[in-house]
């Protein structure tokens, strides 16, 4: 039997591991914790993943969701001065929320900052 995929799968632009950091939550600032996390970028949204993609697939099926970020007047920066490590750049949601990105690997980094610029430029502002 034919399982059709919801939209949003259809429209996955980029996918990989980045290193994550989520340090602010409806504006309210968080600990930094850094962890490995499976990373989904599509038009309008970028999803989370904690586990491993075949990890993330299979608790798909049972209903577990993926933190979501939506890209709409979302900004992304570089962030020199937010970490220690190298390669860091932020993404600010409208609702306040702040995720640090982060890979060792530089040209991993460019790739996946141009992805998320050019899909909030892409987007409307509000
Ligand atoms: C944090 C942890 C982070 C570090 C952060 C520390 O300590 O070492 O890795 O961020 O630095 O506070 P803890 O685990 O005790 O919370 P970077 O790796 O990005 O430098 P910061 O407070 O200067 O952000």
């Amino acid at each position: 039997k034919d399982i059709i995929p919801p939209l949003e799968q259809l429209m996955v632009e980029k996918e990989g591991y980045l290193q994550k950091a989520k340090i602010a939550d409806g504006g309210k600032k968080l600990r930094k914790n850094w962890a490995t996390s499976w990373i989904v970028l599509s038009s309008r949204k970028i999803e989370f993943y904690k586990e491993s993609k075949q990890q993330a697939l299979s608790n798909m099926k049972t209903g577990h969701k993926p933190e979501s970020v939506d890209l709409c007047g979302a900004h992304i920066e570089w962030a020199k001065e937010k970490s220690s490590r190298k390669n860091v750049f932020q993404i600010t949601t409208v609702s306040g929320n702040e995720f640090l990105l982060q890979s060792d690997i530089d040209f991993i980094i460019l790739d996946w900052f141009h992805a998320i610029k050019n899909a909030i430029d892409r987007l409307p502002k509000d």
